[in-house]
């Protein structure tokens, strides 16, 4: 088993709320809030800051992810200030940050992206002045690495396998997701249909449909998709925000027990879920190791260590060595499986 435990204790939690909320404040705009740290790129050996892009402010998972990467910053000397859309995870929401930070002249990018493309042509304005840009969870088709959580491929059988199982192999399911541009879960959204079609043939996807990483509106689709689809089985949520709203949602609901529910959940925003029988099994990665990680990667370009190439290798601190596979593209490692055996033993 790869994943750390306990990694963000209660304190750290507390530290990064504070963090994230002082710089939020700036953001809105572009993130422009006169703070860039002072230490410029960092190219050639000095310390390098990094701008953290997460799809949206305030959901727990990026906190998670950027409190690793400021904890890797520590480690090795630079500095990683957090800014992004706060609520609007639309295409280009992030390119007002992207620009600014480039204005800022960081050493590095490390964005999750809410789509494939159109952030591109503000990446390739800070590449054209040597900022290193490193994707990760969410990735583009411009960026010098990707940090990426899991094997897509891996991620995608095992929520399939999951729904499966909970369903008894058959009946209608139904796939909340994210944004509808997100580069992840439209990657696993894809493998998935293909997994049914293949090697499920009494299970039929009968809708997708999008919460925007936002509760509410995940919590709505939920009811709309249930009232929709009354022979409705389960539900697989690709997605932090939408896993934890379905079953918030599902949790007081006439369907508690009846339509199953797995998918991407932080076992802290999932645990009342499994306590109360809402939910039997979901899978994640840890979001702060993998912030960790991409922290890392990014401070190896900055430094010029690496150059992002296949093959190239750098050590992330205390999760060890990484070797850069094909098309740039750095794996933290597998999924795991949370249930009611193993959900007391995470905080994150
Ligand atoms: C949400 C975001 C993120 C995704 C996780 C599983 O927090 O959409 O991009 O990786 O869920």
């Amino acid at each position: 088993m790869k994943i750390k435990k306990r990694r963000l204790s209660a304190l750290a939690v507390l530290a990064l709320t504070a963090s994230v909320a002082l710089t939020a404040c700036g953001s809105d705009d572009g993130g422009d809030d006169g703070d860039d740290g002072g230490s410029g790129g960092g190219g050639g050996g000095g310390s390098s800051s990094i701008t953290m892009i997460p799809k949206s402010l305030g959901n727990p998972y990026f906190e998670a992810s950027t409190a690793g990467s400021q904890r890797a910053a520590e480690e090795f000397g630079g500095q990683v200030d957090e800014v992004g859309p706060t609520g609007d995870a639309g295409p280009d929401s992030q390119v007002p940050f992207i620009q600014t930070a480039t204005q800022q002249g960081v050493g590095a990018l490390v964005v999750s992206a809410n789509d494939p493309t159109a952030l591109c042509d503000s990446i390739e304005q800070a590449q054209d002045v040597d900022i290193k840009v490193v994707t990760f969870d969410s990735d583009t088709e411009c960026r010098d690495l990707f940090v990426s959580q899991a094997d897509a491929q891996g991620i995608a059988t095992k929520q399939i396998e999951l729904i499966a199982d909970q369903i008894g192999g058959a009946g209608d399911i139904a796939i909340l997701s994210a944004a509808a541009n997100a580069t992840n879960q439209n990657e696993w959204i894809g493998l998935m249909e293909e997994d049914l079609e293949a090697n499920y043939p009494d299970i039929n996807l009968v809708d997708t449909v999008y919460g925007d990483d936002d509760d509410q509106k995940s919590f709505d689709e939920t009811a709309a998709l249930l009232r929709a689809n009354p022979d409705l089985k389960g539900i697989v949520s690709p997605t932090t925000v939408g896993i934890a709203a379905a079953a918030r949602y599902l949790s007081t609901s006439e369907f508690k027990g009846k339509v199953a529910l797995t998918g991407l959940g932080a076992p802290s925003q999932m645990k009342t879920f499994i306590d109360d029988g809402t939910v039997t099994a979901f899978a994640l990665w840890n979001p702060d190791d993998l912030g960790y990680l991409a922290a890392f990667a990014a401070d190896a370009l900055v430094k010029g260590d690496i150059s992002g190439e296949e093959g190239d290798t750098f050590t992330a601190g205390d999760l060890g060595d990484y070797t850069v596979g094909a098309d740039g593209v750095v794996v933290l490692g597998d999924p795991y499986v949370f249930d009611s055996s193993n959900i007391d033993e995470f905080d994150f």
